[in-house]
Formats: structure tokens, sequence, C-alpha cells
């Protein structure tokens, strides 16, 4: 990790953000100062299942699949995130601070898989 680098690539210009061209059918941006993405949990599945962000953003994970418990994490190298678990109805904030393809799986359903593009 180099600290030198990482400060120097968070000055990209943020505008970048939105040209990704993701379709994001669910949620509203509101016009914050970073986008935020929201992801549903619904039937077991992410929606949407993939997702393209830029360095810092955030994305937010809504467990609205009724009164199933879900459990977001991330292990990789380079970033690992673990959500505990999501009781119904809350919401789970995950930011990524470094650029690269992540898996967000859940553990208590191991088929549902979301995969964030960081540029
Ligand atoms: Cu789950």
């Amino acid at each position: 990790m180099k600290f030198g680098n990482t400060i120097r690539r968070l000055r990209l210009p943020l505008a970048a953000v939105v040209t990704a061209g993701v379709s994001v059918g669910l949620g509203t941006l509101v016009g914050l100062a970073l986008p935020q993405y929201s992801i549903s949990q619904k039937g077991r599945e992410f929606h949407p299942g993939e997702i393209a962000i830029t360095r810092g953003g955030t994305i937010q994970i809504v467990n609205d699949d009724a009164d199933l418990l879900h459990h977001a994490y991330i292990d990789s190298p380079k970033f690992s995130f673990d959500s505990g678990d999501q009781q119904p109805g809350s919401k789970t904030d995950i930011t990524f601070p470094v650029g690269g393809d992540f898996d967000v799986l859940c553990a208590i359903h191991p088929k549902m898989r979301l995969v964030v593009h960081v540029k």
C-alpha cells in the first residue's frame, strides 16, 4: 500500500462517476456530492447484480427481502468488508477506497453475488 499513490489517485475528477453507463433501476440519486447506488436483495438476489462506480464511491445494500436475514461480505486481498447480520429493513453502506473488481457475497445464501467494478 502506497499512500502517496492513493492520495494522488483520489484527485481524479468525480464527474467521471456517472458516465459508467450503469443502469440503476432502483433508488433515486438525490443530488448528493457522491453518487450512492442502491442495491436490493429481494428474492435472495442482488439487484442489480453488477455495478460500476469510481474509487471512493459508496453503494447501499438494502435488505428489502421480507423477513429474511442477509449477511454481505467482501473478501479480497485489496479490500475486505463484513456487514454482520443484515436485519430485515436495514441498510448497509459500503465505500470502496481502492480500485478493482470485487465480489460482494452473502454468508447466508451462497448463490447471492454482486460484482462491483471500481475504477
Ligand atoms: Cu442472503
